[in-house]
C-alpha cells in the first residue's frame, strides 16, 4: 500500500510540500493541472513541469540537507466534458473532440510515468456541501451537507442563490461561476437522459479510452458520486454496489477501475464500505478512506475525523480488509476538520484540504494498517 497526500500545487495550495514531507509515511503526491478545463488536453511540457515539482528538491531543501522525496503517481483528476456524459454537442465541443483530447492526456500521462488516473461521471458538478465551515462540537470547523435544504431546492441555481450566498463564494470543484453561467444549457441537454441512457454514454466513454490506457500501463479509477444518490433529477451512477458493479462490468478491462472513496460511497445509507472494498478489491486502484456521521432520518451528514468511533464509517474495518488483502494501490485521507487556527478568515485552507486534520488521518489509518500487517513487511 502507498499512502498518499492530495496537493493543489504551488501557489494554489495553503500546504506546501515541505509541510508534506513531515508527515510520517507519505510517499505520493496525488496532483493535477488545476488550471485545466473539463475537455482541454495536457500537453506534455506542462505534466513535465509539475511532476518535476513533486518529485525534486529545491535547492534550499537540498542545503538544508533533505533527502525524502516523492512520487507522482497519482493523478486526481482528469475531468470529462459534458458532451461526453451527454454524447452530445456542448459549450462548443463535440464528443469526438473531447475524447480525443481525454485519450491523447491519458497518452502523456502515461508516457510521463502516471500510474492512476482519477475522474468522476456525476452529471455537471462534482461534490455538493450545504457548508464549507461547519461549526463541530470540539470548536473545529467541518464539511456539511443537510439533506433538508438540498430536498426544498428544485434546482441547482436556487441552491448557489439561497444557500451558498451567491457564486462569488463557492469553493466547490464544479461549481466555478464560469460553469454556472452555462447551467441553462446543461439543464436542456440533460433532458430525457435517464440512468440507462447514462450508462450508454458512460460504455462510449469507457470503451474510447481504456485501449489507450492499456498501452501506456495507466489505470483509469472513478471516484464515486458524492453524495451517492440523484440530485436534480440528473442520473448518478456510481452510487451504489449495484451501480459500481454495472460501471465495471462496461469494460471488463482490469484498467477500469475505481478510486473506492468510502466517504462518498457511505454516504447513501445501506451502502456498506468495508463489502465495497472485499468486493472490488481486484479493480481498486486507489481509495479515500475518511468518516462521515449521520445527523438525522433524512440523511443529513458532517464531516468527522478518520477514527472510526468517530462517525458511521468503520475505517477500522476498512483498513483490516485492505490489510489482509495484501492491497498494494495507494490510499489517501479524504477531507479534513480545520484545526488549530485554520479557520480564520484570513488564511482559510480549501474547504476540507488544510493540513492537520488530513496528518492526523494518515498517522491513525498508518496505525491500524500497521496493527494488522505489521511483521509481514519488515
Ligand atoms: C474529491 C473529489 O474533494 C473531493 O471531494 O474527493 O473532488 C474528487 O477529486 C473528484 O470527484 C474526482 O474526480
Ligand atoms: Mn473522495
Amino acid at each position: 500500500m502507498h499512502m498518499s497526500f492530495r496537493w493543489y500545487g504551488e501557489g494554489n495550495d495553503t500546504v506546501s510540500l515541505n509541510d508534506i514531507r513531515q508527515i510520517p509515511g507519505v510517499e505520493t503526491i496525488v496532483w493535477s493541472l488545476h488550471h485545466k478545463q473539463a475537455g482541454e488536453l495536457w500537453e506534455p511540457e506542462e505534466i513535465e513541469r509539475e511532476m518535476a515539482l513533486i518529485t525534486g528538491l529545491s535547492e534550499a531543501e537540498r542545503k538544508a540537507g533533505v533527502t525524502k522525496t516523492f512520487n507522482a503517481d497519482v493523478v486526481e483528476s482528469v475531468n470529462v466534458h459534458e458532451s461526453i456524459k451527454t454524447g452530445t454537442t456542448l459549450l462548443g465541443m463535440s464528443r469526438d473532440e473531447a475524447l480525443d483530447n481525454y485519450i491523447k492526456t491519458i497518452e502523456n500521462l502515461g508516457r510521463a510515468g502516471v500510474k492512476v488516473v482519477t475522474y468522476n461521471f456525476m452529471p455537471v458538478f462534482d461534490w455538493l456541501r450545504t457548508e464549507m465551515f461547519h461549526p463541530c462540537p470540539d470548536g473545529s470547523t467541518a464539511l456539511y451537507y443537510d439533506a433538508n435544504v438540498v430536498a426544498q431546492l428544485t434546482d441547482p441555481q436556487a441552491l448557489v442563490d439561497e444557500t451558498l450566498n451567491g457564486a462569488g463564494d463557492l469553493t466547490m470543484p464544479g461549481w466555478e461561476p464560469e460553469r454556472l453561467a452555462h447551467l441553462p444549457e446543461f439543464i436542456e441537454a440533460y433532458q430525457g437522459i435517464g440512468h440507462d441512457e447514462y450508462y450508454e454514454n458512460y460504455k462510449v466513454f469507457l470503451d474510447a479510452v481504456i485501449p489507450t490506457c492499456e498501452k501506456y500501463d495507466v489505470k483509469l479509477a472513478v471516484h464515486p458520486d458524492d453524495p451517492a444518490f440523484d440530485l436534480f433529477g440528473w442520473p448518478r451512477v456510481v452510487s451504489s454496489k449495484e451501480g459500481i458493479q454495472r460501471v465495471l462490468d462496461l469494460n471488463p478491462s482490469p484498467y477500469n477501475g475505481l478510486c473506492l472513496c468510502l466517504g462518498s460511497f457511505s454516504s447513501r445509507r445501506g451502502n456498506d464500505p468495508v463489502d465495497a472494498v472485499k468486493t472490488f478489491m481486484d479493480r481498486i486502484h486507489f481509495s479515500h478512506v475518511r468518516n462521515i456521521k449521520f445527523l438525522d432520518a433524512a440523511g443529513s451528514f458532517s464531516e468527522v475525523g478518520h477514527r472510526a468511533s468517530e462517525g458511521d464509517v468503520d475505517t477500522v474495518g476498512i483498513m483490516k480488509a485492505y490489510a489482509e488483502a495484501g492491497y498494494e494501490g495507494y490510499i489517501r485521507p479524504d477531507h479534513g476538520r480545520h484545526l488549530w487556527g485554520e479557520n480564520t478568515e484570513e488564511g482559510r485552507p480549501r474547504p476540507g484540504y488544510g493540513l492537520y486534520d488530513r496528518a492526523l488521518g494518515i498517522q491513525y489509518l498508518l496505525g491500524v494498517w500497521d496493527s494488522f500487517t505489521y511483521g509481514d513487511e519488515r
